[in-house]
Formats: structure tokens, sequence, C-alpha cells
């Protein structure tokens, strides 16, 4: 039976990449590390599962990774883990550097040390795009990163691409768009959105306050995007690809979807507060998808509309049941 290593298997992608992993029959291995208080709800369903386990350790403790790694022997290995909340990025420059960056390095020494055989997945960023140089955005744009966290994100893809280069190794990434769901941090603008919509529909909330409304992102599911990073590991040849759904919705459209989804108009209930605006944004991003489309056969298979009233969705369970550790 493969065995697959995935780190940040308690954030939003790498519950659902353990779901498809399992659906797939694979034994998953977790790297989780330790929290002052730890509900790791995205993954309190798998539980039990026995081929589901979970190892501690951390993404800044090499010791931690490559004990780990003698001990599994997987065949595959997802680096997901991250500081990945970019206006964090500037409040903590050197502790995202840390994880978001140097950690991508701790993560393939480990699997050069132990086994450079290994498939090693990365999971790049098209805030590696920033500013960006062109549009659509494709694999070979030059990048422009805006944050600590973007300029992070170059670092951990080049080094893939170097580990690829130097060594031979099976090493890649997936450049990939945002992405989101009923799991992802209640930080994030749409879960921030489809929350509030829910709890102002049911009367429990009056507003909430948002940045920038005409920033626009490449919005996908998240569900979707793991089913790519698995086709990535895959193939023949490791390659880099660009996972998005080429096409581009504002803030402000996100905010008029989640709030007529319940009902509501959105300017009844946004307010503009400049603590949400960023020292230096990324005004919009669109994915070209062709590589994708063409050597993996993968695209998207969720719309943005119908994401984001599966969000909303969620989130009105969420607010009826009082399930308030799920956020
Ligand atoms: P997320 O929900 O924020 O999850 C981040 C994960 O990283 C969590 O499991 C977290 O564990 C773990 N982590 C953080 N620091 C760690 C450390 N020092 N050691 C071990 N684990 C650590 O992020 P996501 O949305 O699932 O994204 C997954 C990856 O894709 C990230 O690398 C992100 O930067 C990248 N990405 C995301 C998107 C997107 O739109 N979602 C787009 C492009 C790229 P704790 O639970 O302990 O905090
Ligand atoms: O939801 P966001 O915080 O996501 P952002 O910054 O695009 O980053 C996400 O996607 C990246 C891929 O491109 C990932 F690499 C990264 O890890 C993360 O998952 O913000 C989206 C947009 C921004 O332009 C922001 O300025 O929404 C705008 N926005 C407006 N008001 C807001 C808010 N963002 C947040 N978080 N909160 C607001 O109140």
């Amino acid at each position: 039976m493969d065995k697959a290593f995935i780190t940040g298997i308690t954030g939003q992608d790498g519950s659902y990449l353990a779901d498809l992993l399992l659906s797939e029959g694979l034994e998953v291995y977790g790297l989780i590390r330790r929290k002052a208080s730890a509900s790791n709800w995205r993954i309190h369903h798998l539980a039990g599962h026995e081929r589901m386990h979970l190892v501690n350790g951390d993404l800044m403790d090499v010791t931690s990774l490559t004990r780990s790694l003698q001990q599994i022997r997987p065949k595959y290995v997802f680096n997901l883990a991250a500081q990945s909340f970019v206006p964090f990025s500037w409040e903590a420059p050197e502790a995202t550097s840390g994880v978001t960056a140097i950690g991508v390095l701790n993560m393939l020494e480990a699997v050069r040390m132990v086994d450079p055989a290994i498939r090693f997945y990365q999971a790049s960023s098209s805030e590696m795009f920033g500013k960006v140089r062109e549009t659509p955005q494709k694999r070979t744009t030059p990048f422009y990163p805006r944050s600590p966290y973007g300029v992070s994100k170059v670092y951990g893809h080049w080094m893939t691409i170097n580990y690829r280069e130097s060594y031979d190794m099976y090493a890649c990434s997936g450049i990939l768009f945002n992405h989101e769901s009923e799991r992802r941090g209640l930080e994030f603008v749409t879960r921030k959105v489809t929350w509030a919509a829910a709890n102002i529909k049911r009367g429990k909330m009056e507003s909430v306050s948002l940045g920038n409304l005409d920033a626009q992102r490449d919005w996908g599911y998240a569900p979707d995007y793991v089913q790519a990073m698995w086709l990535m590991l895959n193939r023949e040849e490791p390659r880099d690809y660009v996972i998005a759904t080429g096409e581009q919705s504002s803030v402000r459209e996100l905010c008029d979807a989640a709030f007529s989804a319940v009902g509501l108009n959105y300017e009844d209930h946004v307010k503009i507060d400049p603590r949400f605006l960023r020292p230096a944004e990324v005004n919009t991003l669109l994915g070209d998808i062709g590589e994708a489309r063409e050597q993996l056969s993968w695209q998207p298979a969720t719309s943005f509309r119908d994401m984001i009233t599966k969000m909303v969705e969620a989130d009105l369970h969420r607010v009826d049941n009082n399930i308030t550790w799920e956020t």
C-alpha cells in the first residue's frame, strides 16, 4: 500500500487532500505540531480511520521531519504547511519566512537525506505573481511578489526547482490560485463574508467590515484543487503547473454572491474599514490553465457562485446548530 506524508494536514487543503488520498486507498500520515489549544476540526471526521495517522513534529525542526520520513518511508510528500495568511506576514515577516520559505528547504533536505526517490509536491502560490507582469498569468510569467508571504513562496518555489535540477529529484510545484471551501479559515475574505451573511441573515450580526472591495481574484474550490496536486505527482516526469479557474471576480462580486444567497443586499451590511487595507495590494490575479487542461486532463468542476452558495449554506448550518468550534 502506497504511503503519503502531508504537512499542513490540519489546514484547509491538507484535510481535503487526506480525504482524497484515503479514498484512493493510500496510507496517510499527517504532520501536526503542538498547540496550546488544538481543535483540529478539519480532520475530526478522520479520527479512528485505520489508514490515517498523525505524526508529531514541526516544519521548523528538520530532525522531526527526517525522523518521520525514516519511520514512515512514504512514496509521496505533500508540503502544504505554511503561515498562509498574507496580512499576518507583514506583522511577523521573520516567522513567516521561517515556515513558508525555510520550511520548504527543511522538507526538501529531509527528503534528499532519507530517500531522494520520494515524489515531492510544493504548495506554491499565485501570490508570487503579485503586481502582475502579464495577464493571464502562466507558469512562465515573471514573479513580482508584494508581501513577505509572497516573497517566501518565491523562495520555496525556486528551491523546489533547484532540488529537481541539482539532485534529479521528483520535486514539483503547483502554482495554485485562491481556492476556498466550507473549511476555509474565517480570516480569509470569502469565509469572512459567507460567515457574516449567514449571521446577519439569522439576526446575530448587523454588518461586516472589509478592506479593498475592488481586488480581483481567480477563486476556485479547494476539493477540485487537491485533485490537481495528486495528478501532478502521478506524471512520469515532474513539472510545475498553474492551477486556477481562468475566471475572475471582485471582492464586491463575492459580497453580492454571498448576500444574494440569503436574500439580502450586501450594500446594506458591508462597511469599509481602512484597517483591512494592505501596505501593498495584489489588485488582480487570473490564471491560464492551458497546460493543466492539456497535460493533466484537469479542469475545475465547481463554479464560483456554486462554491459561495455551498459556503453560505454550511455557515447557516453552523449558526443554526451553534457549531462554534468549526471556526
Ligand atoms: P491553511 O489552512 O492556513 O493551513 C496551513 C497549515 O500549515 C496548517 O495545517 C498549519 O498547522 C500548518 N503549519 C503552519 N506552521 C507550521 C509548522 N511550523 N509546522 C507544521 N505545520 C505548520 O492553508 P491552506 O489554505 O490549506 O493552504 C495550504 C498551502 O497552500 C499553504 O502552503 C498555502 O500557503 C498554500 N496556498 C494556499 C492557497 C489557498 O488559496 N488556499 C493558494 C495558494 C497556495 P496548524 O493547524 O498547527 O496551524
Ligand atoms: O482572502 P484573502 O485574505 O486572500 P489572499 O491575500 O489573496 O491570499 C490567499 O490566496 C493566496 C493565493 O493567491 C494564497 F497563497 C494565500 O495563502 C491565501 O490563501 O484576500 C483576498 C483579497 C485581497 O485583495 C484583500 O485585500 O480580498 C481583499 N480583502 C478585502 N477585504 C480582504 C478583506 N481580505 C481579507 N482577508 N479580509 C478583509 O476584510
